[in-house]
């Protein structure tokens, strides 16, 4: 009995055994190779050019991306207009302390607000922590049509960044409260990649407005956009550049008053009819540069920036290019 106790016992064993390696090579061939993982690694090191899609409301694009000149190459495959800004919290703030403590205030000012209750609005953004004031943007491209495709160059340090969209549903809520905001992080390992040479100099400041040669040839060019200085705006953001195709049933009233996020009415998707955002470049800190790409057919554009009065800083140029 004994005898047969123990061979049955074996008999177990083995049988476990058997089954314990399957598994194991089972979950071996499942689990992530680190030598294949390399050539990832690798190919972003040599690609010069970071991704990033959306599709409804999320910003699709790799965790961590090197340091130095990206051109950020950003498809709108969504039905909706955005933008994608690069921001800076202090050190230790986390995406989750942004959803608790940021978000919220502005969803509930934002609500007052388009309910007509503007000082109680403005009140909840009185809430925000005091690190929020320390928040730095650092670029990001302009404003993009529905199902477009834009190229910003960006030059971006080391460390842990935001990317965020705040522009506002039909109902008034904004992108980012939807999931158009997470973080990623800025590798230590540099690009390589030079700086552009643009062939459109634009530069930007609060005594100025915009001030650029609009003698523009159909076709491919590289705009560059120098933050000469930069300031808070009556909207609470800084100037930036975003360049838009005109067609004839566009009102350049209508997109001025829409460029501004605290009008219940600004920022608001759709955008103003016969407007196509085709590029720019977000809010920079003065002495900042960026650049955009874009192929201009002959027609009516116009330059303008995300602040509110755009007209009378001279943060709104209308130019043609010529056929
Ligand atoms: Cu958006």
């Amino acid at each position: 009995m004994k005898e047969v106790n123990v061979s049955h016992w074996q008999l177990c064993r083995n049988i476990l055994l058997i089954m314990l390696s399957i598994s194991l090579a089972t979950l071996y061939s499942c689990m992530p190779d680190n030598n294949q993982e390399e050539p990832t690694q690798n190919e972003a090191q040599k690609s010069n050019h970071v991704e990033i899609i959306t599709e409804a409301m999320e910003f699709q694009m790799p965790d961590t991306i090197p340091s130095g000149w990206n051109t950020f190459i950003y498809r709108n495959l969504s039905v909706q207009t955005h933008f994608f800004a690069i921001e800076k919290y202090p050190d230790g703030i986390t995406l989750d302390d942004v959803k608790r403590l940021v978000i919220p205030y502005f969803d509930s000012g934002m609500k007052l607000i388009n309910e007509g209750k503007s000082e109680e609005g403005f009140a909840e953004f009185r809430k925000l922590p005091d690190w929020f004031s320390e928040l730095k943007m650092l670029g990001g491209g302009g404003l993009i049509s529905p199902g477009l495709v834009t190229e910003t160059m960006i030059y971006l340090k080391p460390g842990n960044y935001f990317i965020e969209c705040y522009i506002k549903m039909n109902d008034g809520v904004f992108h980012s409260s939807m999931g158009m905001i997470r973080e990623f992080v800025v590798s230590e390992f540099d690009s390589g990649n030079e700086e552009l040479k643009a062939d459109v100099i634009i530069e930007i400041s609060s005594t100025e407005g915009i001030v650029f040669n609009d003698s523009i040839a159909p076709g491919r060019h590289v705009l560059s956009v120098f933050f000469k200085d930069q300031i808070v705006h009556e909207n609470f953001a800084g100037h930036d550049i975003n360049l838009v195709k005109l067609d004839d049933s566009a009102s350049l009233e209508e997109l001025e008053s829409w460029m501004n996020w605290v009008d219940p009415k600004g920022l608001i998707d759709p955008s103003p009819t016969g407007i196509t955002f085709i590029g720019g470049v977000n809010n920079m800190p003065a002495g900042s540069k960026g650049y955009f790409t874009v192929v201009m057919e002959p027609g009516n554009y116009v330059l303008i920036s995300e602040v509110p009065n755009a007209l009378s800083k001279n943060m709104l140029k209308t130019f043609t290019v010529a056929e």
